[in-house]
């Protein structure tokens, strides 16, 4: 049976297990613990999850994966775009809006540790606002369509998506996670950018694993 080797609430294992379930390919999950580098070393050559094991090939890194398994189960349904105008649209849209995602997350990193009466909310309120005002062009994108480009969902789509978690946590992740409920409480996004939450929604409605809480 295909394995995949996960932190099970972190977004690169959610865009593999959105994708295998999307492409309706079987797989068992395998929590790793972070404290214990050695078994993911082991299994794929680098100290990161997600890790996928489908029998004698070991591939790492998500969008690595999802290349992968494009490549590889051609009779599945795609999540490759059906053109290479859409290939090069979707890629335009995910290069333009990744770095504001990660400028946004790593403003807020030094916080999350933080104790809450020590935390720094004006720090933290700039770098949501901010990230609210990047993803206008994205929201307007999504107004009239379901998904980045095309009429389906794409391996693009799921990566961003899955980059805006934080923007967006599952209830189960939240419920768990100290680290998703800071994020939950400072930096959700909701009714101001309705089209792209509900699209992050659609994306996270394939991944079944998001309603589990994960083994740690
Ligand atoms: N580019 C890699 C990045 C993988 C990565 O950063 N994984 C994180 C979890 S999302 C990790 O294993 N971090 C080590 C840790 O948190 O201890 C991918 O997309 O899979």
């Amino acid at each position: 049976m295909r394995r995949l080797l996960e932190f099970h609430r972190s977004p690169n294992s959610v865009k593999v297990r959105v994708a295998l379930e999307y492409k309706r390919l079987e797989y068992e999950t395998e929590e790793m613990y972070s404290a214990e580098r050695e078994p993911i070393v082991r299994a794929g050559g680098w100290p990161l999850v997600p890790i996928l094991i489908d029998g004698a090939v070991r591939m790492r890194d998500s969008a690595a994966i999802l290349h992968y398994l494009e490549a590889n189960y051609r009779d599945a349904p795609s999540l490759t775009p059906e053109s290479r105008d859409e290939i090069l649209a979707a890629e335009v849209v995910l290069a333009n809006v990744t770095p504001d995602i990660r400028r946004a997350q790593w403003s807020v990193q030094p916080e999350i540790q933080k104790p809450a009466e020590e935390r720094n909310v004006e720090r933290i309120a700039a770098a949501r606002n901010a990230l609210v005002a990047s993803l206008s062009r994205l929201d307007a994108r999504l107004a009239d369509r379901e998904w980045l480009v095309g009429d389906s969902m794409s391996m693009y789509d799921v990566i961003l998506g899955c980059n805006l978690i934080p923007a967006r946590p599952p209830r189960a992740f939240v419920e768990t996670s100290a680290i998703y409920r800071f994020f939950d409480q400072h930096m959700r996004i909701d009714s101001e950018r309705p089209n792209v939450t509900a699209w992050v929604d659609r994306v996270l409605a394939h991944d079944s694993g998001a309603h589990r809480t994960g083994a740690r």
